[in-house]
């Protein structure tokens, strides 16, 4: 077994926009940022990943770069960075920034001159081509709805963009534009910043000669993620990317690549591998609607039995092989006690089983923003409220081929990425603490109830039970280390585990749902001593010993020895 520092760290998501206001524009910043360190140590995390805040338009808040070498000014200047830097390192917080290299924003100065025209020198940093018979170049359909293709009139050809048309794709076979990407990385590292989250990065290469997907029902644009989706050439580029850039720093690196399972994740992470250090896998995202992309908001109910399945998975396949990263929400998903959890009626306990599931497994659990305190999905009723373009060109898509609007609003209100990106909630004075003006998206009403502040000065909050397993990880290295071995795998209400360390083993017993499901004693740990580290309800004073009664969302784990 390898260890690392970034093995043993807890991160934390920081989405930039959303999480501190200090000048009172309605939009978070990095003095802002800055501002919360001392919180964020205190939490006891150790790195702090931060969505884009380079130069760019923000019309994907950020995923849209205009200038990879300069700070968004609504974010604040590169002075502010480099203090936010020495900040963190002061308190031995590491900083993790996210990259976009997949593509850049529309007004980036490469993209600018590319479609100047078409002999221009960077025409070939990003992907044009001629239509066909007057239609798009080919069927794919874009992550945010509609073609991924845009027609551009000056020199009459289209380019693709599998997000937004704001965001055309690099051509990673021009190896001028990747050898400006290097230079790029080389640049942030020297910097000093310690590690990257590699957005879309399983997307940077696209099928040969761009084919057709399947479309038996001939409709103009379909899902095609597997042309353009961790085909073999990526593992090339990240491999040189590696040998050329990142091999000489000791930085931390996740990469984001949605379609695959543990076995070709392995392919990116495996200890031999030299690309990157562990990924973000959608799996247990696509449990409740049919995928990513617009699949996410045909929504279908999920069984625990499968997400047992999925993480199990994850957890034995990479076992001293690779490394897993753990996520339940991110800025790109509903916030998980509302989705996983019950955010009416069991908020506390639900959020609470939810945080003990995610710091007790294998792999480098991360947190997203106001995941510490609960905070649960706006589920906004008009969409006037929303700002999100991946729901906006949903919401228009939808008005287009006819579907009916309370259909429409009830699946934006289950899955738009915004439920993830109000304002975090700092405390119940005005706006929530974020801003001392007007937010750019609206607060969440709930925040004179669900705010850091309740939240620090209640001993039995969610924010001191993170406080709590956070310590706890740090104190067991089989909670770090351990190998995962899935207990009762038939049970359809409760997730029970082992993680076994040399002596040590630790047991995770987690009550998925409100029923009160009775657990018999596993018979090969009868015989051990049960020490319990935490548990999000009381301990029961006469529980028999082989027998015990959850409680709604119950969560406990215990030391065996
Ligand atoms: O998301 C990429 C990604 O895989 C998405 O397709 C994801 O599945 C989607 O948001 C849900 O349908 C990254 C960023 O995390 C996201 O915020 C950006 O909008 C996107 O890349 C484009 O840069």
């Amino acid at each position: 077994m390898l260890e690392a520092w970034w093995k043993e760290a807890v991160v934390y998501e920081i989405y930039p926009v959303s999480f501190k206001d200090s000048n009172g524009d309605g939009k978070g910043d990095l003095r802002g940022i800055i501002s919360k360190l001392d919180y964020l140590k205190d939490l006891g995390v150790n790195v702090i990943w931060i969505c884009p805040i380079y130069e760019s338009p923000g019309m994907d808040n950020g995923y849209d770069i205009s200038n990879y070498y300069a700070i968004n000014p609504s974010f604040g200047t590169m002075e502010d960075f480099d203090e936010l830097l020495k900040e963190a390192h002061a308190r031995d917080l590491k900083i993790m920034m996210d990259l976009v290299l997949n593509h850049t924003s529309d007004k980036h100065p490469w993209f600018m001159e590319s479609r100047s025209s078409a002999d221009n020198p960077k025409r070939n940093y990003y992907i044009w081509r001629k239509g066909v018979n007057g239609l798009f170049p080919n069927n794919w359909e874009s992550y945010f709805s509609g073609s991924v293709w845009e027609f551009d009139e000056r020199t009459g050809e289209y380019y693709m963009h599998l997000y937004s048309k704001h965001q055309p794709d690099l051509n990673w076979t021009n190896e001028e534009m990747v050898k400006e990407l290097y230079d790029m990385i080389r640049w942030w590292l020297e910097k000093g910043v310690d590690g990257f989250r590699f957005d879309a990065i399983a997307h940077i290469v696209k099928a040969k000669g761009l084919p057709n997907a399947d479309n038996p029902q001939h409709l103009p644009v379909v899902r095609a993620y597997q042309l353009f989706s961790n085909l073999e050439n990526v593992h090339d580029l990240l491999r040189r990317l590696n040998d050329e850039v990142l091999m000489d720093y000791d930085i931390m690196t996740v990469g984001e690549t949605s379609g695959l399972g543990p076995e070709q994740a392995l392919q990116y992470v495996g200890d031999q591998r030299h690309e990157l250090d562990m990924v973000f896998q959608f799996e247990h995202m696509t449990l409740d609607s049919v995928s990513t992309g617009t699949g996410r908001w045909e929504a279908r109910s999920w069984t625990l039995l499968e997400l047992k399945k999925i993480m199990s998975r994850w957890q034995t396949t990479l076992h001293n092989q690779g490394w897993n990263a753990n996520y339940l929400g991110n800025h790109d998903q509903p916030r998980p006690v509302s989705r996983f959890g019950n955010d009416r009626q069991f908020r506390v306990e639900s959020a609470k089983m939810l945080a003990t599931f995610m710091l007790t497994l294998q792999g480098t659990p991360y947190i997203y923003q106001g995941e510490e305190i609960g905070m649960t999905n706006a589920a906004f009723e008009n969409i006037g409220d929303y700002r999100d373009v991946e729901t906006l060109n949903y919401y228009e898509q939808s008005q287009l081929q006819g579907k009916p609007n309370d259909q429409i609003m009830a699946a934006i209100q289950a899955e738009s990425r915004d439920n993830a990106r109000t304002p975090m909630q700092w405390n119940a004075g005005h706006q929530a603490g974020f801003t001392a003006g007007e937010p750019w998206i609206k607060v969440n009403p709930n925040y004179t109830e669900v705010n850091v502040d309740a939240a620090m000065k209640d001993p039995k909050s969610i924010y001191h039970y993170y406080r709590k397993l956070i310590a706890l990880r740090k104190q067991h290295k089989a909670l770090v280390y351990g190998e995962y071995k899935l207990l009762l795998p038939l049970d359809p209400d409760l997730y029970v585990y082992t993680r076994t360390l040399e002596q040590d083993t630790i047991l995770v017993i987690l009550n998925f749902f409100d029923e009160m499901p009775r657990m018999e004693w596993p018979k090969h740990l009868r015989n051990l001593t049960r020490e319990l580290l935490i548990s999000n309800y009381e301990p029961v004073p006469d529980e028999l010993p082989d027998q015990i009664d959850l409680h709604p969302y119950e969560a406990r784990v215990y030391r065996l020895y």
